[in-house]
């Protein structure tokens, strides 16, 4: 059959316009190769990647990336597929595939539309409402979509296999499609990069480096991600030779110098990560690489990140989510201790290895001072050497039990609906505005970042300072103006809500 796979186009904001690291559709490459090994002819567009430089004012403050839709709908035309595939990691990619499924129906009705990727995977059904998609794969789908490439060859009606929801059985229970994971990794091709737009990546991260995925799957149910939904159960692990030659490979054939690891389960078993590095080390891959997610900072020991720098680690990721202790287990449900945090920290850093701190601010239902303790504890972590830091937006996005938490307290959660406008509201908390949150976010953001500032805030307010109601004015008020909320003026500022962002 001829399949046509496409990594939608993706609408963001002003300000994620400007600082959005690039997305490569990793996901879709696997597919790709996948199914040509299945003797399918393919076609992959990452029309994300590919139009990364083209910036299109679409309604007001929103932008959309990515290849027009013309051109895509062109290259559709061209091609002529019995079968397109939208990939959709983001909800902000919805309003493109609701218009781009419209297009390939008006360029031949029998043409079949299904999609996967992390948003129809959490609300499939939602995403079948969506007149011109017939069917939506289910997380994991190197196993479910051969066998509905093969049903629809065959002349049967898909919805029935494993892992797959089309109209007919809406009501399956998502949480079964686990029964597709793939049991062994190793197995699978390489994600097919001949078929990717690598050079536009490169460009667009500033570099020849890659995502890498050593694993699927973690363990643990921190209340901001859905990865569960798509790769449940515990972590399963490519071996270590299998990752020294996707190394090897993208070293040789595309120049990568610098890995990415990308998953979540690099490092929450010490046994496995000791294997993982001991082997790269002992392959003098000659690259570098960095750990953008998945770093359990509670087993990063001296033998592990002396093991780790001397196979080409550079730059460690730790996913702190708070420097608040109530809102890093009650609502983020991480189980971190934050004094090993800081412990870690110094400990990379000694290992010659570089950290990058992240916080997600504007969680449901946390106060100002919470907000503080965060921003406390990155600055002690400043002092403890970490130089990177990364403060993003806590969005109760799909799949994720930040969104049950946002939805119990009556707050505004992202839709895929074409008011996505409502984005702006969906980190407010009792205490905070959503744009107040944003203000925190790009001054802490920019402050934590510069080296100059970092001094002047260190004299204010020290290392390791508790957090009192004067911090509020201490840290705020003479560093980083922003408008001070004491009562009175946050009474004025709700009467200035809309109706809709109040609490
Ligand atoms: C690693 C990662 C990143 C990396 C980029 C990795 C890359 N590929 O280049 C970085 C750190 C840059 C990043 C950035 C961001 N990310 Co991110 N990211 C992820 C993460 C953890 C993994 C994505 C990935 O590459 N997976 C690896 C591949 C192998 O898996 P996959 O794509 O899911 O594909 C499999 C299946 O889904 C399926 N499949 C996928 N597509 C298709 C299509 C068809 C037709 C079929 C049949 C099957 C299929 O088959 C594949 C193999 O089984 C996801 C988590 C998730 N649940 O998806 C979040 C995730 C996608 N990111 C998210 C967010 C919010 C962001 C940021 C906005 C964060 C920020 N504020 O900076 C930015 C946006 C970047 C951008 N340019 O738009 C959210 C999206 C939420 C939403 N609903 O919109 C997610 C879901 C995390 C979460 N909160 O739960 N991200």
């Amino acid at each position: 059959m001829k399949i046509f796979l496409i990594q939608l186009p993706n609408i963001v904001t002003d300000d994620e316009a400007r600082h959005l690291p690039p997305y490569l559709s990793v996901g879709l490459g696997i597919i790709a190769a996948v199914v040509r090994d299945h003797g399918h002819q393919v076609k992959l567009l990452d029309a994300y990647t590919e139009g990364w430089e083209n910036r299109a004012r679409i309604e007001g403050e929103w932008i959309e990336i990515g290849l027009a839709e013309e051109e895509i709908a062109a290259q559709i035309r061209r091609f002529q597929p019995q079968v397109v595939g939208f990939s959709v990691p983001f909800t902000s990619m919805v309003p493109r595939l609701r218009s781009l499924a419209r297009w390939v129906k008006a360029i031949h009705p029998e043409i079949f539309v299904v999609c996967g990727g992390n948003h129809p995977t959490c609300v499939p059904a939602e995403v079948l409402n969506i007149p011109d998609v017939d069917a939506v794969v289910l997380g994991e789908a190197e196993n479910s979509f051969p066998r509905l490439l093969q049903a629809l060859e065959d002349g049967e009606n898909p919805d029935n296999l494993p892992g797959i929801m089309g109209r007919s059985n809406l009501a399956t229970d998502i949480k079964t499609h686990s029964a597709n994971s793939v049991k062994d990794l190793d197995t699978l091709p390489l994600p097919a990069y001949d078929l990717l737009p690598l050079k536009k990546y490169f460009k667009a991260a500033g570099g020849r480096k890659i995502p890498l995925f050593s694993s699927r799957g973690c363990g643990r149910h921190c209340a901001s991600c859905s990865m569960p939904l798509i790769f449940p159960g515990p972590t399963r692990r490519f071996s270590p030779p299998y990752i020294s030659q996707s190394v090897r490979h993208l070293t040789e054939f595309y120049g990568v110098r610098e890995f990415i690891f990308d998953d979540d389960g690099l490092t929450n078993d010490a046994m496995a990560a000791h294997r993982l590095f001991d082997h790269l080390r002992a392959e003098n891959l000659r690259v570098v690489w960095t750990a953008r997610g998945g770093v359990n900072p509670h087993i990063l020991d001296e033998s592990l990140l002396t093991v780790m720098r001397a196979s080409g680690g550079k730059n460690m990721r730790l996913e702190i989510g708070s420097g608040s202790r109530r809102v890093l287990h009650r609502v983020l449900n991480k189980s971190l201790d934050l004094h090993d945090v800081e412990v870690v920290v110094s400990r990379i850093r000694a290992a010659g290895m570089t950290v990058n701190c992240e916080f997600l601010l504007g969680s449901p239902g946390t106060s100002i001072e919470e907000v503080y303790e965060s921003l406390n504890f990155a600055w002690k972590l400043r002092s403890h050497g970490a130089e990177e830091f990364s403060f993003l937006l806590s969005t109760p996005y799909v799949g994720t039990d930040l969104r049950r938490q946002a939805l119990a307290l009556g707050r505004p959660v992202p839709s895929a609906d074409p008011d996505f406008l409502s984005h702006h509201n969906l980190v407010a908390t009792q205490d905070l505005t959503a744009m107040e949150i944003s203000q925190i976010r790009d001054t802490a953001q920019r402050e934590f970042n510069s080296r100059g500032l970092v001094v002047e805030l260190g004299k204010l307010v020290g290392v390791g300072a508790k957090s009192t109601p004067k911090l509020e004015d201490r840290f705020f008020a003479s560093v980083a103006p922003w408008p001070v909320l004491h009562q009175e003026q946050r009474k004025v500022k709700e009467r200035e809500r809309m109706p809709h962002e109040r609490a």
